[in-house]
């Protein structure tokens, strides 16, 4: 899956504005089927994505040496999630290597939430803690007078000593903020109509489940762009570039009715002729909410399931229950939307019975496509305390990139002894695999 990097494309837009010509590349970007870094393979096969890694010879460390080359950039700034941490502290040494004298500038989810341990590496410069417009364009517009402490949200090394400046408030209003601009994309031309439709209307998520890193990046604080900016941004985008199908890669888009309500109304009196695909926690969806989204174009929604038990559940403290999830999906596919279902297997404290529950559970909603995933403890979440205090991760980990969501390595159920382990995770999959298969898997045709 090749998608435009929004963030990136956001950071972009805003430094534009203060007169500054970004360039977004995007490493996983490719047009070409052997591609490692690229996404869809980056969770198909992250076997070859850790070879990879540690293969200077592989062909992805020449390209990005040649687009750096051949850019020729004053600063250097890279997006890192957890998983991918590694590859980008692959391209910071590329980048030093190349000429020592650029700045290189860390941000993103992992950056983030572990700012002490990014700056510790040779090769990081700077790390932008949480929402970078403001942080980033400060740091470019100071760099003629090398001051650095007042900047707020900024982690950074002079000489061996680390500094990190206090947080930096969140963005009050997203509307203070152009959308992403994705005309600054390397290699523009490459990209297909349907890459250039991930949407954000909104950041942060008002619920706390214990597996997921949003409420530490965003501390359960909500802010949405105006319906009509998205509206305007949907024309644009297929304007520009002949899109019709959007995703919305809020955490939770349907976190308030009105709003969702308001950006229907207005897509449909714009006439716009766009199908579109969002996530959804269930209890937030009504049959009003899920009708006037079916009108609006929308096609395709997920909503986190994650378990049949609901002792499960509990203990993942979702806040909703096996019967709400029945109820909902029963709503969203009388509406005629696709229903996706994302789902977990393998906590501590679950049972063998419990995850043949979770397969029951999967198969009787009769969805239309369905994930299956082993919980990863990602830093920040109450899931890793808990997985810590219990010794069965280790205190200062460094192996981040074998934290995806496709790693065995994170099934603890205490139920299956280690040895049966990855025998018995073949089995769960193999049930997942076979219940995906008789769904419609609306998203590999997207
Ligand atoms: C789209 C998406 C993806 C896409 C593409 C990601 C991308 N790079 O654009 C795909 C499908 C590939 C993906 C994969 C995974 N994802 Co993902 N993904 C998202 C999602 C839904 C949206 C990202 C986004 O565009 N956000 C909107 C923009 C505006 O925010 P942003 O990217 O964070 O950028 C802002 C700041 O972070 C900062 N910033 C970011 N980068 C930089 C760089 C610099 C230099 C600076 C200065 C600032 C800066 O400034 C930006 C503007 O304020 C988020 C959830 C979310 N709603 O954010 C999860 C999320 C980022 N993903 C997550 C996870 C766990 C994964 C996977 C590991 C899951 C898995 N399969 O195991 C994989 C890892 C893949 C990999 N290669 O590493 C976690 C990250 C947690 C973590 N600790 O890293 C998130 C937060 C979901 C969650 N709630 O837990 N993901
Ligand atoms: S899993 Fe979804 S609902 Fe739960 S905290 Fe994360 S974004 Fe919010």
């Amino acid at each position: 899956m090749n998608y435009a990097p929004i963030g990136l494309c956001q950071i972009a837009a805003v430094v534009k504005i203060h007169g500054h010509e970004p360039v977004v590349y995007n490493a996983d970007f490719c047009d070409q089927e052997h591609t490692i870094l690229q996404n869809y393979h980056f969770t198909q096969r992250h076997n070859k994505y850790l070879t990879a890694l540690f293969d200077e010879q592989e062909s992805i460390w020449e390209e990005i040496k040649n687009v750096i080359i051949e850019v020729n950039p004053d600063i250097i700034g890279i997006t890192a999630m957890t998983a991918s941490l590694r590859s980008a502290l692959n391209i910071a040494a590329i980048a030093k290597e190349w000429n020592p004298n650029v700045p290189i500038v860390f941000g993103g989810a992992h950056p983030t939430l572990m700012y002490q341990d990014v700056i510790n590496n040779e090769n990081v410069d700077f790390v932008v803690r949480g929402e970078g417009e403001t942080t980033f364009t400060e740091l470019l517009n100071g760099f003629d007078r090398q001051e650095f402490f007042h900047i707020h949200g900024l982690t950074f090394r002079t000489d061996s000593v680390v500094h990190h400046n206090p947080d930096r408030n969140i963005i009050k209003s997203l509307s203070d903020i152009p959308p992403p601009d994705r005309s600054t994309l390397y290699n523009i031309e490459k990209y297909r109509a349907i890459d250039f439709g991930f949407m954000i209307s909104s950041r942060g998520c008002a619920f706390h489940c214990i597996y997921c890193s949003s409420p530490k990046i965003y501390n359960g604080r909500v802010r949405f762009r105006t319906p009509e900016s998205i509206v305007n941004e949907i024309e644009h985008i297929q304007r520009e570039y002949g899109t019709t199908y959007f995703k919305f890669l809020d955490d939770n888009f349907t976190q308030r009715k009105d709003y969702v309500l308001q950006f229907c109304d207005l897509l449909m009196q714009r006439r716009l002729d766009i199908h579109w695909w969002c996530m959804s926690r269930v209890d937030m969806l009504t049959a009003t909410m899920a009708e006037a989204m079916r009108e609006a174009g929308c096609t395709d929604i997920w909503v986190g399931i994650e378990s049949g038990s609901s002792k499960i559940l509990s203990k993942l403290q979702k806040g909703i229950t096996t019967d709400l999830i029945r109820e909902k999906v029963a709503l969203l596919k009388k509406s005629g939307l696709n229903v996706g279902g994302f789902f977990m297997y393998g906590f501590p404290w679950e049972s063998k019975e419990d995850i043949e529950e979770t397969l029951k559970f999967a198969e009787a909603l009769a969805l239309d496509d369905l994930q299956y995933n082993i919980p990863v403890p990602l830093p920040g979440t109450k899931l890793m305390i808990e997985f810590q205090n219990a010794g069965l991760i280790m205190q200062d980990q460094t192996d981040w990139e074998n934290y995806h969501q496709g790693n065995p390595a994170f099934f603890f159920s205490r139920d299956v002894p280690l040895s049966e382990r990855d025998e018995f995770v073949g089995y769960i999959q193999n049930q997942f695999r076979q219940i995906a298969d008789k769904t419609k898997g609306f998203h590999k045709n997207i």
